[in-house]
């Protein structure tokens, strides 16, 4: 097997690590982490990252400006992988330095850990692309996907997850005791932890009377439009945080215009670290620097250089050459949307190209 050190200057100039190696490393992190509890306990000071997406060059630009590791301390709340073009490079990156640097770096699971989202949303098709048409690499890291921690609480006080509340979960030791070391099930208390989205916008009824117009948020859980996990309102933040002896959460999981957004007067705090999402939302990103549980900072940043390249690159050639070369029906009978989805049909699945114009074309609203 390589070094560490070699696998870690591969990986910082962009390059792939060997298949074997992959296998290596995974089988080597699941040593290490199936020692941990599903809820793992950390000090400040700690940088809190959001998710990745696999935009490793926005990767790469979170340490230039949070400091590199071991220099400084990281949790990330998950969703490494799909959507970006560098789903590989970036979960491999974080994993050698977590065998590397095991107490200087904390990494949780995000409901796109999963062989089953993995499948629809790019990493798959990614591995293969990338490890010539073998799926032996998506197989190794989803293996390993299954023992990642599901939560961190930093200074006893800062309860940190990738999604949410769930309500099987009133106390942290119900965590505690999920058996976490399995694909993500479609519902339950590990479920909701990966995809429950915090929720304190008035619901508007036009159908109301003009007194009942405006709907107080709900309080308690709701049915997620994601369709898994919740959405949970304020009350439900303030009885978990009493029962468990917690000040605040912070959590990822949706896209936020400027990088972060507090919920509940800060006893929710989103962190988003996915800049220009997609390589064409034009969102702000953020790493949250912990210096005490009282004491932080928001490092809001921009997308990376060479993520404007690429967008300017392949992904605006790839739509322009579509809409020249057709002859059927005219572009502008054709909304972008429904333009994308009738390419997808004749394209190389693995070309760079397919992946950037497909990561370009999928909709943010509640998209998983
Ligand atoms: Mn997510």
């Amino acid at each position: 097997m390589m070094k560490l050190d070699e696998c870690l200057e591969l990986l910082y100039k962009g390059q792939l690590l060997p298949e074997a190696t992959i296998r290596a490393l995974s089988y080597k992190l699941k040593e290490m982490l199936v020692q941990q509890s599903n809820v793992i306990h950390i000090s400040t000071p700690v940088t809190v990252v959001g998710d990745i997406h696999g935009q490793f060059h926005d990767l790469l630009e979170i340490f230039h400006i949070g400091g590199p590791v071991p220099n400084t301390n990281y949790l990330f709340l998950g969703d490494y992988v799909d959507r970006g073009l560098y789903s590989v490079e970036t979960i491999t990156l974080l994993m050698v330095l977590k065998l590397r640097y095991p107490n200087r770096i904390h990494l949780l699971r995000g409901n796109h850990e999963s062989r089953q989202i993995t499948q629809s949303y790019g990493f798959y098709t990614e591995c293969l692309n990338k490890y010539g048409g073998n799926s032996k690499v998506w197989n190794y890291l989803t293996d390993f996907f299954d023992y990642l921690v599901l939560c961190c609480i930093i200074d006893d006080e800062l309860f940190c997850v990738h999604g949410g509340l769930s309500p099987n979960v009133q106390t942290i030791d119900q965590i505690r005791i999920i058996d976490r070391f399995r694909e993500i099930p479609h519902d339950g208390a590990m479920a909701d932890l990966v995809w429950s989205d915090p929720e304190d916008n008035p619901i508007i009824d036009p159908t109301a009377t003009s007194e009942g117009f405006y709907y107080e948020p709900s309080q308690h859980f709701q049915v997620s439009p994601r369709g898994a996990g919740y959405t949970f309102g304020r009350s439900v933040v303030e009885k978990f945080l009493q029962l468990n002896n917690m000040s605040r959460i912070y959590r990822a999981h949706q896209l936020c215009n400027e990088g972060f957004q507090i919920y509940f007067d800060g006893l929710v705090t989103t962190v988003w670290s996915a800049p220009n999402y997609c390589y064409r939302c034009g969102n702000k990103a953020s790493i949250l620097e912990l210096y005490s549980k009282d004491v932080y900072y928001f490092n809001v940043f921009e997308e990376a250089p060479e993520n404007k390249s690429l967008n300017e690159g392949s992904t605006t050639k790839v739509i322009q050459e579509y809409f020249n070369n057709d002859n059927n029906i005219s572009s502008s009978q054709l909304s972008l949307m429904d333009g994308f989805e009738a390419m997808e049909e004749s394209m190389d699945l693995f070309s760079d190209a397919y992946q950037a114009r497909s990561a370009a074309s999928r909709k943010v609203e509640y998209f998983l």
